[in-house]
């Protein structure tokens, strides 16, 4: 890992994940109380041995920025050239912001050939998995490729949503769409699967910098990495594909792309269960964040007679439950619940109070809200829907506007 760069692409809008996006960029989300998405790819980094990474920022980058620097620069030996350093869209080539990802990784391309490295690995900062790139990098380096591309068997009619990949028994990309609408690839260990790109790659740096001076100069190029750069490789030089799955090469690992509130929901209840798929308990593989002060979390009766309890929660430190029942919940730093309110199936962002006597259900609240007493959110959705962002599958998220309480929308 010596030799290789990492380079996190950290820059997405995450329109998906709106209106939590609405103030901060999406790898920059909180995620299991106390960590932010981006923690878990650049854990995997440091739990891989990798020590030169760039960080490409671009919208809404202040808390993102924020968070590197305190959490993340300092844990590297600088005097050993290693650094997790933020490359904002400031020192670029041209006079346009990013355009695509390739882009993104394009306008560095002087600080990326400056570090010499053998070997690129793109990452991106809006994944939740645990993976060992070392052994990527290995199975690159075994089958002498110039491009190898983290792969998992996806459900066929998933395949909208990411790049799938046609390889052959012995693992190289043959085909490769960003995106279709449906496809005939299937994969080569399971013909009920597709081999879906989770965008990761690793590169020759000669053949990555080759192509993306190739792209920049392609006036129809979009300049993204799915579109362009990948389907360019294909057939001139060796791509494989390194596929994470499990030791029978048929069930996938863990790996979400938290870039929808479903999915983003759905990752953090699953670290509430009994028995969570994404354990972060887990002492072979530690998981850092930018660690801040807060008194112990404290569990009190509140009112005579009521219990303040959370089962089946994460629950993060400086948190008071007092007299409240909270049940399969996240609850970021220095949240309060007061007596009488019960909190179920909910997402609690840093600095919420709960006021005494709210019943809150399927919902994200996020930073600061100071939630009246007597709210209920979660129960009524025609109610939720005049006050509050629903989606489609009846999750509410409460964002900071203050207005919402003051002037509920009619
Ligand atoms: P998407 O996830 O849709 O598909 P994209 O939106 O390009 O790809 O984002 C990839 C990463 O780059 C994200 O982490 C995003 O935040 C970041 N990013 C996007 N635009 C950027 C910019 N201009 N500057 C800096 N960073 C930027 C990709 C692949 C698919 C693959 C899926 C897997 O294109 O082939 O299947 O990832 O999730
Ligand atoms: P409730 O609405 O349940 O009555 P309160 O805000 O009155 O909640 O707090 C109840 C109890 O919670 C307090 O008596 C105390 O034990 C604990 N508590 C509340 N705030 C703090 C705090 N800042 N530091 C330590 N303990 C606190």
């Amino acid at each position: 890992m010596k030799d290789t760069l990492g380079v996190l692409l950290a820059g997405g809008a995450g329109e998906r994940l709106f209106p939590l996006t609405r103030d901060r960029a999406k790898p920059a989300v909180p995620f299991g109380g106390h960590y932010r998405i981006i923690d878990i790819t650049l854990s995997n980094c440091i739990n891989s041995g990798l020590r030169r990474v760039y960080i490409m920022t671009q919208y809404k980058a202040l808390s993102l920025n924020r968070h590197i620097r305190e959490g993340w620069t300092g844990i590297v030996a600088q005097e050993l050239g290693e650094f997790f350093e933020i490359l904002p869209p400031m020192q670029r080539t041209g006079a346009n912001w990013y355009m695509g990802t390739a882009d993104a990784v394009y306008q560095n391309i002087y600080s990326i050939g400056s570090e010499q490295p053998k070997y690129v690995i793109i990452l991106s900062g809006d994944h939740i998995y645990k993976m060992d790139y070392s052994r990527m990098l290995d199975h690159h380096i075994a089958t002498k490729a110039e491009a190898t591309l983290a792969t998992l068997p996806i459900a066929p009619d998933e395949v909208s949503r990411f790049g799938v990949v046609e390889v052959s028994q012995s693992g190289e990309i043959m085909g490769f769409e960003e995106k279709p609408k449906s496809t005939s690839f299937r994969s080569p260990f399971n013909p009920n699967a597709v081999d879906a790109s989770m965008g990761i790659y690793i590169f020759n740096t000669e053949t990555l910098l080759k192509e993306l001076i190739a792209d920049a100069e392609d006036p129809n190029s979009k300049h993204d990495f799915g579109h362009n750069i990948l389907p360019n490789i294909l057939g001139k030089k060796k791509m494989v594909a390194y596929n994470f799955v499990d030791e029978n090469r048929q069930q996938a690992l863990y790996w979400r792309d938290v870039g929808t509130l479903d999915a983003y929901y759905d990752a953090n209840l699953d670290l509430c269960s009994v028995s969570p798929t994404f354990n972060l308990y887990d002492k072979h593989w530690p998981l850092r964040t930018r660690v801040r002060q807060y008194p112990p979390a404290k569990f009190v009766f509140g009112e005579p007679g009521r219990t303040g309890k959370a089962v089946n929660s994460v629950i993060t430190a400086g948190v008071i439950i007092s007299g409240a029942e909270v049940l399969n919940s996240v609850l970021s730093q220095d949240v309060r619940v007061n007596s009488y309110s019960e909190v179920d199936s909910s997402i609690i962002f840093s600095h919420v109070n709960i006021g005494r006597h709210c019943r809150i259900r399927r919902a994200i609240i996020d930073r600061d809200v100071q939630i009246p007493e007597g709210t209920v959110i979660g129960y009524d959705q025609v109610e939720d829907k005049r006050r509050y962002f629903v989606t489609p599958s009846g999750l509410t998220i409460v964002t900071r506007d203050r207005s919402l309480f003051e002037n509920p929308v009619e």
